[in-house]
């Protein structure tokens, strides 16, 4: 029997694109260039599976295509936003994600932005560089103090648990959310985890904002400039989340008028490109996209889509299915 034909879109961990070789008739992408739209409707057409990331936009206007052969769409990344989920399900097209795998990883990179933002360590760095840097000073650069603050989570799901364990246990942070859905009664006892009635309480509340929310339609500009304008002066908002969850024009000017102190971002509006206005402001920390960047979680994402595609060609349901 012919191998199924498998296509990973973007270059992963050598070991696992070793694994899949091993077992598939694998198409790579040494290259690591992202895939049109149209390579991926041409992709769905010529593959069994594909293994996809963030980077592949599958709207319902690409899985649309005519003479689809493909059956599954293994992501990777926990975040599914990239594929329209309604229009996967209309065509039987199976979709898996990776949870839990990245949720430490991306907890730890949500303090250290949040730090960084707190403590303007991006503007100190910026500074040294540019030889700016005159010398020890009582009054310069003064951030805002983190530890026994209060953090406020939009979104209380794993990554966003993990982060309020650091936060509360590690800095002495009060924990406050927001959440449609209620979560274990032992992780809200453990945390003392206050859950707030609506967004607009936990903004006017929180030193700190966290956005923990899947992206997507529903969420959509959730941050605008009515609930920036809730925040504390001193606050700052932290999203590891996704770019389109903060309305980045709002944000800008948020920023500029010093309606909050800070910004700590690693996922933006239409990334990887980034509004010059952005750039040009001191009190914003950005980084591109590293949530989920150690070579451990790399690995044991690209294990989770291998666990997902094996058990898809066994006949089996796959564990992370989301479609
Ligand atoms: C991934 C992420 O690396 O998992 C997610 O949702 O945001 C990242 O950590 C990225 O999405 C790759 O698909």
């Amino acid at each position: 029997m012919n191998k199924p034909k498998v296509l990973v879109t973007r270059k992963w961990p050598a070991a696992i694109e070793e694994k899949l070789s091993k077992l598939y008739d694998v198409k790579l992408n040494k290259q690591d260039t992202p895939l049109s739209a149209l390579e991926l409707k041409a992709a769905l057409q010529n593959y069994d599976a594909i293994l996809a990331t963030v980077t592949d936009r599958f709207t319902a206007e690409v899985l649309s295509v005519a003479d689809r052969r493909t059956k599954i769409i293994a992501n990777f990344g926990v975040g599914y936003d990239n594929i329209d989920i309604q229009a996967a399900k209309q065509y039987n097209l199976i979709v898996t994600n990776t949870p839990e795998v990245l949720t430490e990883c991306t907890a730890d990179l949500t303090m250290m932005l949040l730090l960084m933002s707190a403590r303007r360590a991006a503007e100190g760095e910026r500074l040294i560089r540019r030889r700016q840097w005159h010398g020890w000073s009582p009054t310069h650069q003064l951030g805002q103090k983190v530890s026994g603050k209060t953090l406020g989570l939009i979104g209380f799901g794993r990554i966003a648990q993990a982060v309020a364990r650091r936060a509360h246990h590690g800095f002495g942070m009060q924990i406050l959310f927001s959440d449609p859905f209620v979560p274990a009664q032992d992780i809200v006892e453990e945390l003392q985890a206050q859950r707030c009635d609506t967004i607009d309480e936990l903004l006017t509340e929180a030193h700190f904002v966290s956005l923990h929310c899947p992206g997507g339609k529903a969420t959509r500009h959730l941050i605008n400039e009515r609930r920036l304008k809730l925040m504390r002066p001193t606050a700052h908002l932290i999203n590891t989340a996704r770019g389109d969850v903060v309305d980045s024009r709002a944000l800008i000017k948020a920023l500029q008028q010093q309606w909050i102190a800070g910004a700590g971002l690693d996922v933006y509006e239409g990334e990887p490109n980034i509004d010059q206005d952005l750039l040009a402001l001191e009190n914003v920390t950005l980084l591109p996209h590293l949530g989920s960047a150690t070579e451990e979680t790399r690995l044991a994402m690209g294990n989770r889509v291998l666990d997902n595609v094996t058990a898809f060609f066994a006949g089996q349901n796959p564990v992370d299915r989301v479609a």
